[in-house]
């Protein structure tokens, strides 16, 4: 890996879709999102993105927070329609030189980009052609991500791929609950190929331009814990852990995919969709992992009202600990999941790209945001990423989710992820709590350009 990504870098992370607005501004085209959320019933309230955070505009005041943060590191996603409206020929100037000024920006205040190419924000016109469950879906990324890298390159060496290639493919294409909204299995595992597919080609495409970057993709992890340790519910735990992880990890580190989730998979889908050298495509063309974690899931054999691909279901334990979002809060789940890839992948450097909560949150009659609850949070949650790497995980970063509050996919602006409170109607910007805490937690580190040393608890 290149020289930025050796040293333990503190950071922050958004996305495009959730942050910028301006979603008519400048020739940029609508995105799968776009059209998703402004279908009733799609989302809380029937939010969309259309405004947001207003980020497109108001850029230079939210640089100016990452500093008064003292970050080393920021992650933020480019729109692909923002870049290219149809997805593919021709470049929209305005839209490429926005992220310019954007990496400038970062630059100037010695804040270490991390560009992820797709975040979610399919251009509407590749959906309309079949979205990624259409292999040319893949191929179109691969000139997409060429092209942001030629402009980019010379100032950033991090670049994930896809963020979370399974809930895109799952969520989007498998259960309906996010754009495109379809509940067809068969596609989503074609989809999820196709993800996996595009990283590959991507990597070569930019690699073949020739810098110092270095590739990966994030991907969302969560231990998998039985509900019980019947024997169902124990086997429950192992089919949801392949359906969700090891269909991702395994192709990516060279492993094909096991017997047990190809046959699950062969319920809903010929494989059809897969090609000769795919495989060799897709694996060996990671340089490191980001690790998306916010929670355990709880698995048992499921009735019913479970996943009807894996046959088992989602179970809150009684008594547990959850966030607004209804998710248990475990941080031990994060060094057992930081070990488990570690173990799973040796050699490959990881990132916590993506860590943080969702809590009630609201500004008290004098204006200060105390929310306790993410500060707790966040201090157990880079307590237990450390303790990985005292371990001997070889983590590179840690980056907060998420900079400021943002439009949260289905939960619209319900869920509050943010270290800023964002007045939605005023676009004010209110740092909370946890912003504070998290600014004084990297200053004590004393890691603002990413000293790995400093990383001592
Ligand atoms: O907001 C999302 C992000 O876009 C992807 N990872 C999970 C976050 C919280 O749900």
């Amino acid at each position: 890996m290149s020289n930025q990504a050796d040293r333990f870098l503190w950071g922050t992370a958004t996305a495009a879709l959730q942050i910028e607005g301006a979603s008519h501004d400048d020739g940029r085209g609508d995105s799968s999102w776009d059209v998703f959320a402004r279908q009733e019933g799609n989302t809380y309230r029937g939010d969309t993105a259309d405004i947001a955070c207003d980020h497109y505009h108001r850029w230079e005041q939210d640089l100016e927070l990452l500093n008064a943060l003292g970050v080393g590191a920021y992650r933020f996603s480019v729109s692909w329609p923002r870049v290219m409206p149809s997805g593919r020929g021709v470049v929209n100037g305005p839209g490429l030189d926005f992220y310019d000024r954007l990496v400038d920006g970062l630059c100037a205040r010695g804040i270490v980009p991390m560009v992820t190419l797709m975040h979610s924000d399919l251009p509407q016109a590749l959906e309309l052609a079949g979205g990624w469950a259409k292999r040319e879906t893949a191929l179109a990324f691969a000139e997409y991500a060429s092209v942001v890298h030629r402009r980019l390159a010379d100032r950033v060496d991090l670049w994930l791929t896809v963020n979370e290639p399974w809930v895109m493919a799952w969520q989007g294409y498998g259960y309906g609950r996010h754009a495109p909204g379809l509940q067809d299995p068969r596609q989503a595992v074609a989809a999820l190929h196709h993800m996996l597919l595009g990283h590959g080609l991507a990597v070569r495409a930019m690699r073949a331009d020739g810098s110092e970057s270095s590739f990966g993709v994030a991907a969302n992890v969560n231990p998998v814990r039985p509900i019980s340790q019947r024997s169902a519910d124990v086997a429950a735990a192992r089919r949801w852990d392949g359906h969700v992880h090891r269909s991702v990890l395994d192709p990516l580190f060279g492993r094909p995919l096991s017997d047990d989730l190809v046959s699950h998979y062969r319920a809903v889908s010929d494989f059809e969709h897969v090609r000769p050298g795919d495989a060799e495509t897709i694996a060996g063309s990671s340089d490191f992992l980001g690790i998306n974690y916010y929670r355990p899931e709880y698995v048992g054999a499921g009735g019913d009202a479970g996943d009807r691909v894996t046959k088992t279901e989602l179970i809150v334990p009684e008594g547990v600990a959850t966030t607004g979002m209804g998710w248990p809060i475990d941080p031990a789940g994060l060094t057992e999941t930081l070990q488990r890839i570690h173990a799973e992948c040796p050699g490959v450097p990881l990132f916590v790209t993506e860590n943080g909560t969702a809590c009630y949150d609201y500004p008290d009659p004098s204006g200060l945001i105390n929310d306790v609850e993410r500060v707790d949070f966040l201090r157990s949650h880079v307590a237990a990423a450390l303790a990985a790497r005292e371990h001997g995980v070889d983590l590179r970063g840690y980056f907060a989710w998420s900079l400021l509050d943002n439009f949260e996919w289905a939960e619209g602006y319900a869920q509050r992820f943010g270290l800023t409170y964002v007045d939605f109607r005023t676009q004010a910007r209110l740092p909370k709590r946890s912003f504070h805490w998290y600014r004084d937690e990297i200053a004590r580190r004393s890691v603002r350009t990413g000293s790995a040393a400093a990383a001592s608890p």
